[in-house]
């Protein structure tokens, strides 16, 4: 297995991320890449990439225009302001105001912010690049052949939505690269999202899209983050009407109830018959993650690995979440050892 990781990921450490009204050192730190990479070489594995240059053109196809140069100049629009700290919002377009970008940062920040726990610092726009080249990257080795590729993306990237960053999220990794497979003669793909937190940023990118099915198995949004997308009723708009389909679940869910919604989210996937299969990697459910309420054990992820490759079709896994700093390589690897086993 081709594993696709740049180290670039480090310039992307905020110090602070806003808490239960503290600023704590960032759940989404460095050292979960540190010790998955560590979990693989354990295994093992040790076919790693360095990703290409970034091709802009599938990340100007699902992101807008002004949220890219907000992104790209934020940074040295804060420091212009000469304010000491890192990036973060502190006023957001809410109910019944207006929906226009404003000159000051301070404006723009929360006119493309959806959770203000998540900081902008000088190296976050290199960082993200660099993830999205990652995705890339490992879209291009699936595409000469590959059955599987994992790419190790850090920061993740499933709450960017079109032109909104938070939740740590800043580019779209498994949308750019589901994006990249369609530009490469794909005509259909899939996105699984199994990461512990709806994927809100993919569903509000290929919503109204018949070329991109998106599945996300979550926690309820009236329990979980994000809180405002999510829910079961969310099926698709126009051309995309039937192609979302979420699986939110309650506190406390474990594999017994989660392993039947990815058992149904991957009949639906053969049913659809892509390409490829994208699946978002998050692990934060497992029983230990201190921010989410599953309950999966670590051989879980081995099962749910092997239930996917039993779908079939060539698979790209781009790293979302997972928090549990002790368990995150076992259980990311365990998942892609499932998968290789089957
Ligand atoms: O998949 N998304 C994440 O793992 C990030 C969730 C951010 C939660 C922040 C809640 N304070
Ligand atoms: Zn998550």
């Amino acid at each position: 297995m081709q594993v696709v990781l740049s180290e670039d990921h480090r310039l992307h450490f905020p110090k602070g991320e806003l808490y239960g009204g503290e600023l704590v050192t960032p759940f989404e730190r460095p050292e979960r890449w540190d010790i998955i990479v560590n979990r693989l070489k354990d295994q093992g594995f040790e076919d790693f990439v360095s990703p290409d240059t970034l091709d802009m053109e599938p990340v100007r196809k699902i992101h807008g225009r002004g949220f890219l140069e907000f992104l790209e100049s934020a940074w040295a629009m804060w420091t212009a302001e000469n304010y000491a700290g890192e990036a973060i919002p502190t006023v957001i377009p809410a109910r019944r105001m207006r929906d226009r970008e404003p000159h000051h940062i301070d404006g723009k920040l929360g006119y493309f912010c959806m959770a203000i726990e998540t900081a902008i610092t000088a190296g976050t726009w290199e960082a993200a690049k660099s993830s999205a080249a990652v995705a890339q990257t490992g879209r291009r080795l699936i595409s000469d052949g590959a059955r599987l590729v994992f790419s190790l993306c850090r920061p993740p990237g499933h709450h960017a939505a079109r032109d909104l960053y938070g939740g740590y999220c800043f580019l779209n990794n498994a949308g750019i690269a589901a994006q990249a497979f369609l530009d490469a003669g794909a005509a259909r793909v899939s996105i699984l999202d199994v990461d512990f937190h709806h994927g809100n940023g993919t569903q509000d990118i290929f919503y109204e899209r018949a070329d991109v099915q998106f599945l996300s198995l979550h926690g309820d949004p009236r329990d979980a983050f994000p809180h405002f997308l999510g829910y079961a009723d969310e099926k698709g708009a126009g051309a995309g009407e039937g192609f979302n389909i979420n699986y939110p679940m309650r506190p406390g869910s474990a594999y017994d109830i989660w392993g039947d919604a990815l058992e149904d989210a991957c009949i639906r996937v053969g049913e659809f018959a892509p390409d490829v299969l994208v699946v978002s990697l998050g692990v934060d459910t497992y029983k230990d993650d201190p921010i989410s309420f599953f309950k999966l054990q670590s051989d879980d992820f081995k099962t749910y690995g092997a239930r996917i490759a039993e779908v079939g079709i060539p698979t790209h896994f781009v790293m979302e979440g997972g928090y549990a700093i002790d368990e995150i390589g076992v259980n990311t690897v365990n998942v892609l050892q499932g998968f290789m086993d089957k």
